[in-house]
């Protein structure tokens, strides 16, 4: 078999947003489009004499057809082993997993998460690093340079490798060796939480539960874990067979795009819990019995109640969440009397801090949880985190929240989206924030006086990098919050996010709807900001 050295061209478009490079499958399919982002990859990932790499996807269209590009290159590029899950199948968090137990050099994941797929969706491409976590900015920003000076890339000329075979086989000096997709991520499991204790409650009469994998990776981990090893019965997994473009959904675990598992919670005599995954599996929504839990919430009550877990007996070590995520866990970490770190959005921002010992568990408001026990946000872990505490305190969801906000206050949290607008005025309108903001400091809106005015930047106290134009924050003196970012996953145009927040300790008053208690705040933020004059929208797109 032979290596041949492509003359190839810089394409312009390659650099990595908030997680990893995406782009609609038509991009994609542009001859070495490909072939450029992964040459780059490995060039900036140095020598890879002796070393590993793990590779997988989540199963959307173009998911085989990549692996077997990357392959081919791994093999010309010299790797010791390359890792594939069958079939191609690795969850996110079951990648970061195996990269971890490996001691592999790296992972290559395909996913563009939660957009949709199939031929008219979206692809995506994202490195992962020796610990298992995305690739922080420095490496991807190196990778996107690589990108725009490249003229070669190497490729073995070899037949397709069959993905469906467990086993190893060799391809020019590089073994590859297809392994069960979720078997190690299972064995982690079962040491974090107390099986046991969940099947007890699993199998018990009074209680129902529903998992909707979405049509996406996690069904095959929600079978294997939920079913064959916690006793749940059949049903309890929704639309478990993963589909290359997920039965025409939109995988994206939140009240509006998992509709089916909602209606079914919020129905009379519905279940007792159910839990979402999206196209990677590396996102979860939680639910109670006509209960939504917001998953700012849904991180602060993780961190109330951990030491309940096995994995997390000992106690954690700090908690952090991204910048635009509400304040509801900052309040936990206060009274256990542990760090609690404010990030910007995207997981790669967690890793430093997850290696150095200096947090355990970790969120963000767009559906993520996670902990030390990978270095990549983990849906199902969460789910089973919420089944332990469950099974643990004998509450039911709804029980657990509320008096979690008794004891702490609530925040009301709600996130506005604007998609698909012109990129052009979506800019502008963010530029205009950059200059206008800053001098509202000390200034009086709406019967409110703004504490901070500013745009985020974020030095990370394990390397001292610095990221700079991190959203836009106007934080009033109450701790009410308006954010303001531009999406970093999108492929249409531009999306806008608005995050709104205000705190709420008295506990008579924590049952108002969320969207009217907000109202004041969303007025004066979507005036600020000229979101009607500025892009013609009068209501946003998507609203979590
Ligand atoms: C969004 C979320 C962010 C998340 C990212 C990747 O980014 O806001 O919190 O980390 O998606 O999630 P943005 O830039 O569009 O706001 V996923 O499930 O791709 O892995
Ligand atoms: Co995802």
């Amino acid at each position: 078999m032979q290596v041949h050295s492509v003359a190839t061209s810089p394409f312009k478009d390659q650099r990595p947003g908030t997680s990893g490079l995406r782009k609609p499958v038509s991009t994609f399919q542009q001859p070495g489009y490909l072939e450029n982002f992964v040459q780059s990859i490995f060039e900036v990932a140095g020598q890879p004499t002796g070393e590993t790499l793990v590779v997988g996807g989540d199963g959307r269209f173009y998911n085989s057809d990549a692996i077997q590009t990357i392959l081919r290159m791994a093999a010309a590029r010299g790797f010791a082993r390359v890792l594939v899950g069958r079939n191609g199948i690795l969850s996110t968090p079951a990648a970061s997993c195996l990269i971890r137990n490996h001691k592999a050099r790296g992972g290559i994941i395909l996913s563009a998460s939660h957009n949709p797929g199939g031929p008219d969706g979206d692809f995506g491409i994202k490195f992962n690093d020796a610990n298992g976590g995305p690739a922080a900015e420095k490496v991807t920003e190196a990778i996107y340079r690589k990108s725009m000076e490249i003229d070669r890339y190497q490729i073995l000329d070899s037949p397709e490798i069959d993905l469906d075979q467990p086993g190893s086989q060799m391809l020019g000096a590089t073994r590859i060796e297809i392994v069960d997709s979720v078997e190690d991520y299972a064995a982690l499991m079962e040491q974090l939480f107390d099986f046991d204790q969940i099947r007890e409650l699993l199998q018990s009469s009074g209680f129902a539960m529903r998992m909707d994998a979405m049509h996406a990776v996690t069904g095959p981990y929600a079978r294997e874990i939920l079913i064959n090893r916690l006793g749940a019965s059949a049903d309890s997994v929704m639309n478990g067979t993963p589909l290359p473009d997920f039965g025409g959904g939109h995988p994206d675990p939140n009240l509006v795009y998992a509709r089916e598992l909602v209606d079914q919670l919020f129905a009379e005599n519905g279940p007792d819990f159910g839990g979402a995954s999206d196209g990677d599996g590396d996102r979860n929504m939680v639910l109670g019995a006509r209960f939504f839990v917001t998953p700012s919430d849904s991180l602060a009550v993780l961190a109330a109640y951990a030491t309940l877990v096995p994995g997390y007996r000992d106690g954690l070590a700090g908690v952090a969440r991204s910048m635009p995520t509400s304040a509801a866990v900052d309040r936990v970490a206060e009274q256990l009397g542990i760090d609690c770190f404010e990030t910007p959005t995207g997981w790669k921002y967690f890793g430093n801090l997850l290696d150095a010992g200096r947090i355990t568990l970790c969120g963000e408001e767009s559906f993520g949880t996670g902990s030390s026990h990978v270095r990549e946000k983990d849906g199902l872990w969460a789910i089973l985190f919420w089944l332990n505490i469950l099974a643990a305190t004998g509450k039911n969801v709804s029980d657990l929240v509320t008096e979690h906000w008794r004891r702490f206050g609530r925040n009301y949290y709600s996130r506005h989206d604007y998609e698909g607008l012109d990129s052009g005025q979506a800019h502008d309108l963010y530029s205009n924030l950059q200059r206008t903001v800053p001098a509202l400091n000390g200034q009086e809106r709406g019967g409110l006086t703004v504490a901070t005015a500013d745009e985020f930047s974020y030095q990370d106290p394990v390397d001292q990098s610095l990221s700079t134009g991190q959203g836009i924050r106007l934080i009033f003196e109450d701790g009410s919050r308006v954010i303001y970012r531009l999406s970093g996953t999108g492929t249409q145009g531009a999306t806008l996010r608005v995050y709104f927040e205000r705190f709420e300790p008295d506990a008579s008053r924590h049952d108002e709807d969320t969207q009217s208690t907000l109202a004041p705040l969303i007025d004066l933020g979507n005036e600020l900001a000229g979101i009607h004059a500025r892009t013609g929208r009068d209501r946003p797109t998507v609203i979590t």
